[in-house]
């Protein structure tokens, strides 16, 4: 779809998605750039995020998307670790900070001109490498070869770091070492395994999201402290994985991160068969998922997926939609995708038509630490229901995939670009003017690839 057959309403989105684009477009030097998710509370240029950004861009500026990446990939450590955030300026609202992290001083694998932090986040990036390829392509542009030859070898490398710093248990399922890895930072899958971490030794700090954000929808001052320990304790290792493997006090089994991984990879398999390079590792990985996703977070009694804390030993078994978001893979049977579309239809995820927003909220309303206002407990966030979109596109089940499509743009006309969404008030609130919201509308609105 072209932008002029877009009808006037969609038009009018799209215009309007833009502009929080372009308002969130931060200029650097030598032609470089990117997106910020929001004004005042996320000013740096955060991995996840500007994927999205760059899905966004495909649509009507791939140029600018191809900048947005390959300003993220200015981040990348010599071991293929992709930080979640890239300080390319100074700011001083935001913490933990450039100095907090110390990337240059701490390891000799993080890049000497950029500032990064220490953790990663779900690698979204392939995706969105393969998405303008594709744009490339179709717009009949010389240049989609040498698009693909500049980041395949980055995203290898990315993949690479994943399979074999992130899996020691080679079950071909991620790792994670910090609640904001997972990119749903504050959800109550990781209540428990935060439980019984004691932060010790903490430096004095101020947070500096409240300032924007009111303070009662933000992580209590406890998590954060919490968050801040988990950091520093990698940082005394050095962000070296094995050292932090040994002894680290949040070790979790990612299904959302494992999944996005698993499509990710996809992709780059895709990208290799095109460029006629050998897949036999990609294949290798992309086996062992398959083999380990029900055999390791499949729970056939719940008929649901859970997490898994690796010092615990034990399942985590809060509903929430990261259980939904295996979808996304495409590998379910037949069987798992109805026992999916039946939490989707319940009650717990507002299917039942018993909220005033009929989309998937990030926990499930009958769980105890719902909470529809509060980041991550309970809001709609529009990527997690586009990641949804995208799983019923998988299996080519259009009815599906269109019927969110639709609940996703209504919302969007009605109630604007905000980070999440109340699906009992069906307010926005967290940040205004959200970038990937933005860049996921667009995405869906052109829905063509
Ligand atoms: C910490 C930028 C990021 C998102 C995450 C979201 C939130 C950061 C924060 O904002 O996390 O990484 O400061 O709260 O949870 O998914 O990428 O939008």
């Amino acid at each position: 779809m072209t932008e002029h057959q877009l009808d006037k309403a969609k038009k009018k989105i799209f215009e309007d998605a833009k502009k929080v684009l372009e308002g969130n477009w931060i200029e650097l030097e030598d032609g470089k750039g990117y997106t910020r998710p929001a004004e005042g509370i996320y000013p740096l240029q955060w991995s996840s995020d500007s994927s999205f950004a760059a899905y966004g861009y495909s649509h009507y500026d791939v140029p600018k998307a191809i900048t947005e990446l390959r300003t993220l990939f200015d981040g990348q450590w010599s071991n293929g670790f992709l930080p979640h955030i890239n300080f390319h300026r100074k700011v001083d609202h935001y913490f933990p900070n450039e100095d907090f992290w110390d990337s240059k001083n701490v390891t000799d694998k993080s890049p000497r001109d950029v500032g990064t932090s220490g953790i990663t986040q779900p690698p979204i990036v392939a995706m969105a490498v393969w998405h303008i390829y594709k744009r490339l392509k179709l717009e009949g542009e010389e240049g989609a070869q040498a698009f693909l030859d500049e980041f395949y070898p980055k995203l290898y490398k990315l993949h690479k770091y994943f399979h074999e710093h992130r899996d020691p248990e080679n079950w071909g399922l991620v790792t994670i070492y910090h609640p904001w890895e997972s990119g749903f930072d504050n959800s109550p899958r990781w209540d428990d395994a935060m439980a019984e971490i004691i932060p010790k030794d903490l430096p004095e700090y101020e947070r500096m999201d409240t300032r924007y954000v009111d303070k009662e929808n933000r992580p209590t001052d406890d998590s954060y402290d919490k968050y801040v320990y988990l950091a520093l304790e990698l940082k005394k290792k050095n962000y070296d994985d094995e050292l932090i493997y040994r002894d680290h006090p949040f070790r979790v089994k990612d299904k959302v991160t494992s999944s996005i991984l698993y499509m990710a990879d996809k992709r780059l398999k895709e990208m290799a068969e095109t460029a006629g390079y050998d897949t036999s590792e990609i294949d290798r990985w992309m086996k062992l998922f398959e083999e380990n996703l029900n055999s390791k977070l499949w729970n056939a009694e719940k008929k649901s997926f859970y997490d898994f804390d690796l010092n615990k030993n034990d399942y985590i078994k809060v509903q929430t939609a990261g259980a939904l978001m295996p979808l996304t893979t495409g590998i379910l049977s037949k069987e798992q995708i109805k026992d999916i579309v039946g939490h989707m239809n319940s009650k717990d995820f507002c299917g039942d038509g018993s909220c005033i927003i009929d989309l998937i909220p990030s926990n499930s309303i009958n769980e105890e630490t719902f909470d529809d206002d509060h980041y991550w407990r309970g809001p709609i966030w529009i990527n997690v229901n586009w990641f949804m979109w995208k799983g019923f596109k998988e299996y080519d089940m259009k009815y599906s995939a269109n019927s969110f499509k639709k609940r996703i743009l209504n919302l969007i006309e009605n109630a604007g670009f905000w980070e999440y969404y109340s699906p009992i008030t069906g307010k926005g609130t967290g940040a205004k003017d959200f970038s990937w919201t933005a860049a996921l509308t667009i995405d869906i609105l052109f829905d063509d690839l």
